[in-house]
């Protein structure tokens, strides 16, 4: 008879590295393994069945849009931030489509989006790395079936470093262009500076990265004069990334840089905002609250301006960002949720209370930093 110990030994842990096995395989014949990763895990992580592999159309958390339901007035007060060279205006609140288990179930992705313009939102951030593009492109354009206008909505996608190179990129921007069933994408990103330890298409030709980024740029340049995007920008990039691409001729310029943004992100990621707005590129803010650590503190030290204005510690922060020049992307799938981001747009901070907020310094241990200098 066995032992406990050797069924242990001989049995079981070859069975997990087996399976292990397998799934890395799987992992890297998929086209965005790493998107894959995401699907699986940040569901999995949250109690909820992934629908990469158990179906879509199972999750709660979404309810389904009403046959009848026509599109809502904008908001009152909206405000909007102009792109450099073609002028276009991004509002500056949007909806996130990553991260949350509700952003990877096609179902509720269709029908996030089309609350979301429904009720009036008009600027929808997405990415090739989200892996729902085509779910994000069902809802715009039955949103646009019900008499949403094209030229109002304000679409962002972004290409991942595993996908940099001119070829590539080219295949990239007309994969995302067919997934989404649409004639243009209105903002595209690079959406890191580097992959780290895995490679592109342009690495594997032996460039380096900052070549395979210009690459990229040249790339997205000429589908913008084609029409095919109308803005080309970057994400978490520093300014010495930025500059390399500033520093090249007859291409476009870089119209907007969307990175982790908050009273509490380190001073590099501070001056990289501030060079932004100097070149008038236009700053979106993922994370306005901070990472988990600052989130507890901005809630207990705004509780009091919190009660003074009505309105919870996260309209305010979004708030902040937006009167700090920047657009946020708040992610959710609850159409309750996004009519209380939206309502951002009725509350206005002073002076004084714009510098508590600015004040509100924390040390940024154990803050989740994606902006700066990640991979180099
Ligand atoms: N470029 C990049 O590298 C990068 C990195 C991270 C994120 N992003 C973008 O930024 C977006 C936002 O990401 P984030 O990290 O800043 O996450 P976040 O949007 O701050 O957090 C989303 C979470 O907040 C909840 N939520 C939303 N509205 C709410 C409300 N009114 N009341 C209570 N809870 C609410 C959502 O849950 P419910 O669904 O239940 O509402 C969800 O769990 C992403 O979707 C993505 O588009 C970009
Ligand atoms: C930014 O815009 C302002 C106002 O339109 C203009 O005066 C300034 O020259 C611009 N700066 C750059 C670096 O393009
Ligand atoms: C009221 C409000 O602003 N709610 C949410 C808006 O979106 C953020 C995500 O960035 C949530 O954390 C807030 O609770």
């Amino acid at each position: 008879m066995m032992s406990i110990k050797s069924i242990l030994l001989w049995r079981i842990l070859p069975s997990i590295a087996l399976a292990l096995a397998c799934f890395v395989g799987y992992l890297s014949q998929h086209e965005l393994p790493l998107g894959l990763f995401f699907t699986i895990i940040i569901p999995a992580s949250n109690g909820v069945l992934p629908p990469q592999i158990f179906g879509h159309g199972k999750m709660k958390g979404t309810p389904e849009v009403p046959d009848d339901l026509s599109p809502q007035p904008r908001p009152e007060n909206e405000m909007f931030l102009t792109l450099p060279g073609s002028g276009d205006l991004m509002p500056q609140n949007g909806v996130g489509m990553c991260c949350r288990p509700t952003a990877y179930d096609d179902e509720l992705v269709y029908r996030s989006t089309l609350w979301y313009l429904l009720l009036g939102g008009r600027h929808i951030d997405g990415a090739q790395l989200y892996l729902n593009s085509k779910a994000v492109g069902r809802g715009i354009r039955e949103a646009m079936r019900r008499g949403v206008k094209r030229e109002e909505i304000f679409l962002t996608s972004k290409i991942f470093p595993t996908h940099y190179g001119y070829e590539s990129t080219m295949k990239v921007v007309k994969s995302e262009l067919d997934d989404l069933g649409l004639e243009y994408i209105d903002l595209f990103l690079l959406h890191f500076p580097s992959s780290g330890p895995l490679g592109s298409p342009c690495s594997k030709e032996g460039k380096g990265i900052s070549q395979c980024r210009k690459e990229t740029w040249q790339a997205l340049s000429e589908l913008r004069n084609k029409g095919n995007i109308r803005n080309a920008g970057v994400s978490n990039f520093a300014v010495k990334h930025i500059q390399e691409l500033e520093a090249m001729t007859d291409v476009a310029p870089v119209a907007n840089n969307q990175i982790s943004f908050s009273p509490f992100v380190p001073e590099k990621a501070m001056e990289t905002v501030e060079y932004c707005h100097q070149r008038n590129m236009t700053v979106t803010a993922y994370m306005p609250l901070g990472g988990q650590h600052q989130r507890s503190l901005v809630m207990r030290d705004l509780a009091g301006l919190s009660t003074k204005l009505g309105k919870s510690v996260s309209q305010i922060m979004l708030r902040w960002a937006i009167q700090s020049g920047c657009a946020v992307i708040p992610g959710t799938g609850n159409p309750n949720h996004m009519k209380e981001n939206l309502s951002v747009y009725e509350i206005e901070l002073s002076d004084a209370e714009m510098k508590q907020i600015n004040e509100l310094k924390y040390n940024a241990k154990g803050y989740m930093n994606m902006d700066t200098n990640m991979f180099d």
